[in-house]
């Protein structure tokens, strides 16, 4: 029987949850990053072994490399982007010396995940995180003051935007601004506004078609290198699926991933199969990526989201929400019995518990994401036995 290997992410020694922690969950892999090292860098054999030496000594092993960033000048194939292409493959290599095989990584101008809540309350007290549409449009439009923003948007949600924003106190509205600007994941900084004006600066004239083929570009780089190493590459979809801040976003829907892995077609060149992300989307269907990517998904979140009205979404319990997860858990199982070989997964995100208090990165509690490893690992199991696989 060919089951998920199973993980959890750690953020290095910074994370408030300890390595013990997560080898408690049940896991053997860990899914991490040297968050320490600045983006664009190359990551060196021994900052890389160091790493998987602090993972071997609690009994578990480094599994998935999520993510190597790549820095914002290849994305606008600016600066010295040449450069980071060369650190990059660089990086691969050395990974691929100490024995890592799959590597995560996005392609979103500036941001990683966006939402506007970090703590919305569940009816049973436990917390989520949501992205609302208009609380997103009061921000840009009316905190961080983007210019040409209010254009992005229909009067009528700009004005919807404004109402909304004369029921937030002070404090409220400089939550929202923290929320949305909290910085890379794994990083103790968040973005300022002068900092991030000025980087969307740098995006002008950067339409998705120039951001779709300056990704094309780095992966005929960078996808041939990882393929003769024997890495794969993992590309997470844009969270949330659709343009933020004006920006360009390139791998929402299903048509970009057919797209990406069809441009570079080599097997390296592969997806994260991400369903919170890409069940944000009401137009994608899970199932059907299974069913037309399956050999090239190389790493797998799982996480549930419930869509609301319009681009307003919330995460929700790992087994309940818009995506149909026993369907995708068997469909995933027939696909690792078809290749014989098991994929990784982690739980992406849960609820924080109050038992918890706090949580050092938002949607990183440990409880919530044990409870949707259990619950994934238990349906997992049922139809593997079921389907007598
Ligand atoms: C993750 C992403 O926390 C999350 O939502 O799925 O931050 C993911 O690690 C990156 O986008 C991958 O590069
Ligand atoms: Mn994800």
């Amino acid at each position: 029987m060919i089951t998920m290997q199973q993980n959890m992410r750690w953020y290095g020694p910074h994370d408030g949850i300890r390595l013990r922690d997560i080898r408690q969950c049940g896991v053997t892999g860990v899914v991490t990053a040297l968050h320490q090292i600045p983006v664009g860098e190359v990551w060196s054999v021994d900052d890389i072994q160091e790493r998987q030496r602090m993972i071997v000594e609690e009994g578990m092993e480094w599994t998935v490399v999520e993510s190597l960033p790549v820095h914002e000048d290849i994305k606008r194939q600016g600066g010295d982007y040449q450069q980071y292409i060369s650190n990059y493959k660089k990086s691969l290599e050395h990974l691929a010396e100490c024995g890592l095989k799959v590597v995560a990584y996005n392609f979103m101008p500036i941001l990683d995940w966006v939402r506007t809540d970090h703590a919305f309350v569940n009816p049973d007290g436990t917390k989520a995180l949501l992205f609302d549409e208009i609380a997103f449009i009061f921000f840009d439009v009316f905190l961080l003051k983007r210019r040409g923003a209010e254009s992005d948007y229909s009067k009528d949600k700009v004005e919807e935007a404004s109402e909304y924003g004369k029921t937030l106190s002070k404090d409220q509205k400089d939550q929202l601004f923290k929320n949305v600007l909290l910085g890379l994941p794994g990083s103790d900084e968040s973005f300022t506004p002068e900092k991030i004006l000025e980087l969307l600066d740098a995006y002008k004239g950067i339409d998705d078609q120039t951001l779709r083929s300056n990704l094309v570009h780095f992966l005929s780089e960078v996808a041939p290198v990882a393929e003769r190493v024997g890495i794969k590459l993992a590309i997470h979809p844009d969270d949330p699926p659709f343009s933020v801040l004006g920006l360009p976003r390139v791998v929402s829907t299903e048509e970009d991933l057919a797209q990406i892995l069809s441009e570079v077609p080599v097997n390296a060149n592969g997806l994260c199969y991400c369903t919170g992300s890409l069940g944000a989307h009401p137009d994608n269907n899970l199932s059907r990526i299974i069913d037309t990517h399956g050999d090239r998904i190389h790493f797998l979140h799982l996480r549930n989201v419930k869509r609301e009205d319009g681009k307003r979404f919330r995460e929700s319990e790992h087994l309940y929400g818009d995506n149909p997860m026993e369907e995708i858990i068997e469909k995933l199982l027939l696909l690792m019995d078809k290749n014989g070989a098991a994929l990784p997964m982690r739980p992406d995100h849960g609820f924080l518990h109050s038992l918890e208090g706090a949580e050092k990165y938002p949607g990183y509690s440990l409880i919530g994401r044990l409870k949707g490893l259990a619950e994934i690992r238990g349906v997992e199991l049922g139809l593997a036995h079921k389907l007598k696989i």
